[in-house]
């Protein structure tokens, strides 16, 4: 197989690049050190992170002038997503800290005022002269295709000017904004997006990129109704995994988050066992799935060495599942059974090298919460969320919340943010508030969703995973009310959970609340509807969405 070299230069999910590259038949390499870049014929950097962290990596590793060399002599580049960004001048993010300033323009912030930064999710790489004319597209890019993307910060696209000077560029639009998602020039080609996290459209273009296909003849694989331009509404697929009663790390499904089958009229059965994680997050994968989530429900329980299936279940679905993985479930600082101090940034490496995309933390960012707020909301800088998100940037970091309904004769009663509900308990209170738990929903805690989502978006956290227990397994739709007053109060994206029992419940959450993603398990689990069920009732409802490829 003829080789590739990637940088190894920065922490991050490589192994889904490396897993993509080995799947269109390349070999990767890794530069260790600088002086290894002269034998790279095609040199890929991946980057994840920050802008600044990224280049300060770079430049203290001495990797910058290789990499120039590496350019203007002609051998191939590509960067993908921050390895995109470390090509132009600068970022609005670092500002003191140059980049290599082969493509002269700068990096921006998305602005937040009306949409949720960062970007997360499927959007478009258009190419700029297509518009309107015959298509010639850049590395198997197509109109019609979907990529995935995750960053807050881009390059703002001003028509002609890349061009000019022999740039071939490919767009996106979020919201008003139009950006760069991709741009080449003779033996350099870049992604805003991570082809690797983006499914066969994805494949398709690293394929073309290393075959040394610029230009290939378009042949739409999707009707033009998918045509449109902008962010799609996400689809993520949930699987909650534990260990059962013979000792078999299995799919479960819990109502209300009891996931034993239920006897008699209590439940106390055995753990329920939907399937094998890595054969389920692949069948979801094939039906469209916009992301694969699992949470190792029982963590709580162990220590991260005895986690090591749930390292291998990432290991061996990263080979075959190529969009966002995500892991749940014992995210923090943990004494391992010798004694030894782990710390969560390491416990989250551990996954990040597995394979994950993102870490999701539940417990942990609760009582990282309470002591923010008891701190007078200082940040310590110490807290998973915050030493997380520093390494391997936000979009890394997802926070789970698992909130309960408490209701209250009035806002008055409480001290905690309360909602007007329109659905009453038995007593007629139509006041309410979410009270977050910790360790899967087995300890109340004094602190309502509104504190800790405010709290951990200041973190750093990147998106938040909102679940809730009144509604999880109910198969009686979203908690509407829940997830738009969290929608109202971050700027973070929020990811829709719990109670999603038919197609027409995701078409509710998306047309009810400002939701930037909805998620379902037992629905999926139980055979009842396929992710792809659920997309073709939202483009019969006129949602845009993203449509697997072949
Ligand atoms: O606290 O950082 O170790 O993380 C533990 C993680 O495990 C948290 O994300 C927590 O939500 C999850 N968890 C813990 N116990 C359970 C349980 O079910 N007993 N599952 C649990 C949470 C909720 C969703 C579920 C949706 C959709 N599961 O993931 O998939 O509610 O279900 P539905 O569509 O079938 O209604 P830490």
């Amino acid at each position: 197989m003829p080789s590739v070299h990637l940088l190894d230069y920065v922490a991050g999910n490589v192994r889904s690049l490396v897993n993509a590259i080995n799947k269109v038949g390349y070999d990767v390499e890794w530069i260790k050190f600088p002086e290894e870049v002269r034998n790279a014929e095609i040199l890929i950097l991946p980057g994840v992170g920050h802008f600044g962290h990224c280049l300060s990596q770079l430049s203290s590793g001495g990797f910058l002038e290789p990499i120039k060399e590496h350019i203007d002599s002609g051998k191939r580049f590509m960067g993908i997503c921050v390895g995109l960004q470390a090509l132009f001048e600068g970022s609005e993010e670092d500002p003191q800290i140059p980049g290599l300033g082969v493509i002269p323009s700068r990096l921006r912030k998305f602005d937040d005022t009306s949409k949720s930064v960062p970007h997360i999710g499927w959007n478009s790489a258009k190419t700029s002269n297509s518009e309107g004319s015959e298509a010639s597209n850049i590395y198997g890019l197509r109109e019609e295709s979907k990529y995935y993307y995750v960053h807050s910060y881009a390059a703002p696209y001003e028509p002609g000017v890349l061009e000019k000077q022999g740039w071939s560029v490919a767009t996106a639009h979020y919201g008003e904004e139009k950006f760069i998602g991709a741009i080449a020039r003779g033996n350099v080609f870049a992604t805003q997006f991570h082809p690797e996290k983006s499914g066969q459209a994805g494949l398709r273009t690293i394929r073309a990129f290393l075959d040394g296909e610029l230009s290939q003849k378009q042949e739409p694989s999707l009707p033009s109704s998918a045509r449109r331009d902008g962010l799609t509404r996400r689809v993520i697929a949930c699987l909650d995994v534990r260990t059962n009663d013979q000792g078999d790390l299995v799919v479960t499904k819990g109502d209300q988050y009891d996931v034993r089958e239920k006897s008699g009229v209590s439940s106390g059965g055995q753990v329920r066992n939907l399937g094998k994680p890595v054969d389920m997050a692949r069948k979801y994968y094939e039906q469209g799935a916009d992301e694969v989530t699992f949470l190792n429900i029982t963590s709580f329980r162990n220590c991260p060495l005895q986690d090591l299936p749930m390292l291998e279940i990432l290991r061996r679905t990263s080979e075959t599942v190529f969009v966002p993985l995500t892991i749940g479930g014992g995210i923090r600082e943990m004494t391992d059974t010798d004694g030894t101090q782990i710390s969560a940034l390491d416990v989250a490496k551990m996954y990040f090298q597995s394979g994950a995309d993102k870490v999701s933390i539940g417990s942990d960012a609760v009582i990282a919460a309470e002591e923010y707020y008891q701190n007078g909301k200082k940040l310590s800088g110490k807290t998973a969320i915050e030493q997380i998100s520093k390494a391997y940037g936000n979009q890394a970091v997802v926070v789970s919340v698992d909130p309960k309904r408490v209701y209250v004769s009035g806002p008055g009663a409480t001290n905690h943010h309360t909602i007007k509900t329109r659905f009453p308990d038995a007593n007629g209170q139509d006041t309410c508030w979410y009270q977050c738990t910790i360790k899967g929903g087995r300890e109340m805690r004094d602190l309502d969703v509104r504190q800790l989502v405010q709290a951990v978006e200041a973190m750093g956290a990147g998106e938040i995973l909102l679940n809730c227990i009144d509604k999880d397994g109910s198969n009686s739709g979203f908690d509407l009310e829940l997830i738009q007053d969290v929608k109202d109060a971050i700027k973070i994206p929020v990811i829709a959970s719990s109670g999603a029992g038919k197609p027409a419940h995701f078409e509710e959450v998306f047309a009810n609340t400002t939701t930037d993603a909805a998620l379902g398990a037992g629905m999926f689990h139980r055979g009842e509807f396929t992710v792809d069920d659920v997309k073709n009732h939202l483009v019969e409802k006129g949602f845009l969405v993203r449509r697997p490829e072949k």
